[in-house]
């Protein structure tokens, strides 16, 4: 299946899309990359991010609205910098927006800021969530009403640095016949405002049931988790970073394991690749994001969507950009 997708937004430059229906309508939480000439770099020093804006859509054919900037780190007490991938989910009556940035030090945890309106604004807890670490939060709402959020990424997330229990900035991928990094999962407590449990490891396993290796960069995880449910089943998918794919795997329990399938988008323009899927009126999406925009340059980056199909036998049709 191809997609003929352009850009959704074209007047600032937009990624890492979690899109959500809300109210009936197609709600859309991306990160806000700033233009600047700076270089790119291995530590994601070139993605400045400041604030976030809210889009919304009545359905995938309507023009998108712009609702403004609804969060800005100046507004936020615990950062320093760097807004990344940003996600949003309705319990309590509320909408929660989860957002990962850097602290004073240089250190990055979630944050959550409230809304009673999906679009915003945000108004920010004066510190991040407790134990919380590295990036790509994915606030997941199970059909039982419990919270989960999945999140972590390698490199200039930091993820790699928690493998010895705590952060340590010397600590680095492990060797390639290691078992891989795990993206991590979080029950959050009834209030949104802490983690109910500590976090834990998220294990993806090839179809023997063994642990996917650092060394299977087609395969292993890298960041930006999204989970869905489809026919029951958890579906996790996520980036693969460094050979630029979405990938998912599906599991019978939110904790895994979770046991590789296949992959969802083929590389887009640029380094990164982040998405999110919904369904909406009984067809399901795509939200991910190249570099059109820009002609290929990693840090302007614009959201675009597509619709994806599934396999009678729940596998998901790869899409090629
Ligand atoms: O947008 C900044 C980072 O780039 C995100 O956190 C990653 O998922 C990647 O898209």
């Amino acid at each position: 299946m191809a997609t003929q997708k352009k850009p959704l937004i074209t007047h600032i430059f937009t990624a890492d899309p979690s899109a959500h229906v809300f109210n009936d309508k197609i709600y859309i939480y991306p990160s806000h990359d700033i233009p600047h000439n700076g270089e790119d770099n291995d530590n994601g020093d070139e993605y400045l991010m400041e604030d976030y804006h809210v889009f919304s859509m009545d359905s995938p054919d309507s023009e998108v609205v712009d609702h403004g900037e609804v969060l800005h780190q100046d507004n936020v007490p615990w950062v320093s910098k760097q807004m990344w991938a940003p996600d949003a989910v309705y319990t309590n009556g509320k909408y929660y927006l989860v957002f990962p940035a850097r602290d004073k030090d240089g250190i990055f945890h979630l944050g959550i800021a409230t809304s009673d309106d999906p679009a915003g604004p945000f108004k920010p807890e004066d510190n991040y969530i407790e134990g919380s670490f590295s990036i790509d939060p994915c606030s997941f709402k199970d059909d039982d009403g419990k919270v989960y959020v999945y999140f972590g990424g390698l490199w200039g997330g930091q993820l790699e640095k928690y493998r010895k229990g705590s952060f340590d900035e010397t600590v680095g991928e492990p060797e390639k016949d290691e078992p891989a990094v795990c993206p991590k999962c979080a029950l959050m407590s009834d209030d949104m405002l802490s983690f109910a449990k500590d976090p834990v490891d998220i294990q993806i396993v090839d179809k023997d049931g063994k642990p996917l290796l650092a060394g299977d960069e087609e395969r292993r995880y890298f960041e930006g988790p999204w989970m869905h449910k489809y026919n029951g089943k958890y579906y996790l998918s996520y980036s693969t970073g460094t050979t630029h794919y979405i990938v998912y795997a599906t599991s019978d329990s939110p904790y895994g394991p979770f046991t590789y399938q296949g992959r969802i988008l083929e590389p887009v323009l640029g380094w990164t690749t982040h998405h999110s899927i919904i369904e909406f009126k009984g067809k399901w999406y795509l939200f991910y994001h190249d570099c059109e925009l820009s002609n290929g340059i990693n840090h302007r980056r614009n959201v675009k969507f597509c619709e994806l199909e599934y396999n009678e036998d729940g596998t998901i049709k790869t899409i090629t950009p």
